[in-house]
C-alpha cells in the first residue's frame, strides 16, 4: 500500500486540550482518519507525547511547531513508500524516531500515523477495522465480545473531591450479550444519581464522565455503590462486581501511601486493600502499588490471588516492563493503551507476551479522549476479555461502547 498523503492536525480533546489528528491518503485512493487520546495520571516509563512546552499558545500543551516537524519528517520517509501493513510502517516510525522513549517524533503523533494507516487499509480492502486488525495480528478466531469496567465514581487526578483513589468502576460477573451489560450499567448509574442526590451529594461528572462527589471516604463509596446496585434490582457478587484503579503513584510520597487522610507504610495499606476484598466483591484492582516498587507488586499479587492486580502506569504496555513484571510474578494482568508505546506493532507485541503468560488485557480509553471509536475495534480484534472507556455518560466514552454494540449488532 503507497501513502500518498500525509496529514497531522491539531484538535481539541474532551479536556479542550489540543491533541494530534492524522490523515492517511493511499494511492490508491482509501483514507484513514485517527484521532489520538491523551492522559492525566500519565506514568513516568510511558513514550513520550511531544508538545510545544516553550510557547504561550494552549499554556504550552499546543501542537503546532512538533506537528509541523513530525510532519515534514514523516512525509520525508514514508510518503510514496510501499508498506504491507501497519506493521511494516511501524518498523519505518521506529527507525526513523530512533529513541527508547519516542522523544524525536512524538508518541502522538506515530500512533497517530500508525492507525491512520490501519483504517486506511482497512477501507481499501472494504473490510471492518476489527477484521483488519485481527488478520493482521494474526488472533485466532472467533472473536468475543470484551466485559466492559464501566467507570461510575471518578476521584484521584480525574476530579475535584478528597478521594485519593482514581477510578472506581462496576464489571458484569456473568456472560451475556454485550447489549445486556450495557443496561444492567445504564441501570445502575442512573440508580446511583438518584441515590447520590438523595444523599445531598453532587451528581457532576468528572473527566471519565462518572460522578465526582464530594466523599472523604473510600469505605463510603463502596457502601453507596452497594446500595445502587441493589436498588437498581441487581445483585453484587453474581451479576456486577466492582473494579478499581487506585493509579497509586498520586497518592504516595516520601514511603507513605496516603489514603483517606491516614499515611500509611505498604503493609498497613495492603492490609487495607485485603480487608476491602474481603467485604466487597472487588474483582480488580488496578495501579494499587507505585510504578517501580516491583517487590511489593508481587507481594500484593500473591496476598490478593482472587482478584485480577492490573498493571497500567507500571507496565505502561511496554513489552520490556511487562517481561520484568512476569519474571517476578508482578500482577496477573495488563492494560492496554496503544499511546504508552506509540505504535500498534509495539502494541500487539506487549499483548502476544501478556496472552503467552496469562495475564487478562484489558483495552483502556485515556482520561482526555475524542470520539475516534478506534480502541473498540482494537479490543475486540485482539480478543481482550475487558475493556475500560470509562462512563455511561459523556459522547467520547460512549461512542466506544456503542462501536461494540454495533459490533455484535451487524459485524460491521
Ligand atoms: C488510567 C487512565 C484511564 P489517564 O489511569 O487508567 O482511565 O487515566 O488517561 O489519565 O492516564
Ligand atoms: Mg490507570
Amino acid at each position: 500500500m503507497r501513502i500518498q498523503q500525509l496529514q497531522f492536525h491539531e484538535i481539541l480533546d474532551s479536556r479542550g486540550v489540543p491533541t494530534v489528528q492524522a490523515v492517511i491518503v493511499l494511492e490508491e485512493g482509501a483514507m484513514g482518519i485517527m484521532e489520538v487520546p491523551s492522559g492525566k495520571s500519565v506514568g513516568t516509563h510511558e513514550a513520550l507525547e511531544k508538545r510545544d512546552t516553550t510557547l504561550n499558545r494552549y499554556q504550552g500543551k499546543g501542537l503546532q511547531q512538533c506537528l509541523e516537524y513530525a510532519q515534514e519528517t514523516l512525509r520525508k520517509s514514508c510518503l510514496n513508500k510501499r508498506f504491507k501493513d501497519f506493521k511494516a510502517l511501524d518498523a519505518e516510525m521506529i527507525l526513523c524516531d530512533g529513541t527508547p522513549q519516542k522523544s524525536h517524533l512524538g508518541a502522538n503523533f506515530m500512533l497517530g500515523l500508525s492507525g491512520a494507516f490501519a483504517k486506511a487499509c482497512a477501507n481499501h480492502y472494504k473490510i471492518p477495522l476489527y477484521q483488519y486488525l485481527s488478520e493482521v495480528a494474526q488472533i485466532p478466531l472467533p472473536l468475543f465480545l470484551p466485559k466492559p469496567m464501566v467507570n461510575v465514581i471518578n476521584g484521584g487526578a480525574h476530579a475535584d473531591n478528597n478521594l485519593a483513589i482514581q477510578e472506581f468502576m462496576l464489571v458484569p460477573i456473568k456472560q451475556k450479550p454485550f447489549c445486556e451489560y450495557m443496561r444492567m450499567l445504564s441501570e445502575v448509574f442512573h440508580t446511583l444519581k438518584q441515590t447520590l442526590h438523595q444523599k445531598g451529594l453532587s451528581t457532576n461528572v468528572g473527566d471519565e464522565g462518572g460522578f465526582a462527589p464530594f466523599i472523604n471516604q473510600t469505605k463510603e463509596v463502596f457502601q453507596i455503590l452497594t446500595q445502587a446496585v441493589e436498588k437498581a434490582n441487581y445483585q453484587l457478587g453474581e451479576d456486577l462486581g466492582f473494579a478499581i484503579d487506585c493509579a497509586a503513584n498520586h497518592f504516595y510520597a516520601n514511603s507513605y501511601y496516603v489514603l483517606d487522610g491516614e499515611k500509611l507504610n505498604i503493609s498497613e495499606y495492603s492490609d487495607i486493600l485485603n480487608h476491602l476484598c474481603e467485604q466487597y466483591p472487588i474483582m480488580s484492582i488496578e495501579d494499587p502499588i507505585i510504578e517501580d516498587d516491583f517487590d511489593s507488586w508481587t507481594s500484593l499479587t500473591k496476598t490478593l490471588e482472587n482478584q485480577m492486580i492490573v498493571g497500567d502506569d507500571v507496565f505502561v504496555t511496554q513489552e520490556q516492563r511487562l517481561r520484568k513484571g512476569i519474571a517476578m510474578g508482578a500482577a496477573n494482568s495488563i492494560l492496554i493503551k496503544p499511546n504508552q508505546v506509540g505504535t500498534l506493532m509495539e502494541t500487539l507485541q506487549t499483548i502476544e507476551v501478556a496472552k503467552k503468560y496469562n495475564y487478562k488485557t484489558i483495552v483502556s480509553h485515556r482520561s482526555g479522549e475524542t470520539t475516534d471509536t478506534f480502541i473498540a475495534d482494537f479490543a475486540y480484534a485482539t480478543a481482550a476479555p475487558y475493556v475500560k472507556f470509562g462512563s455511561v455518560s459523556r459522547g467520547e466514552r460512549v461512542c466506544k461502547y456503542n462501536r461494540l454494540r454495533a459490533i455484535e449488532n451487524h459485524n460491521l
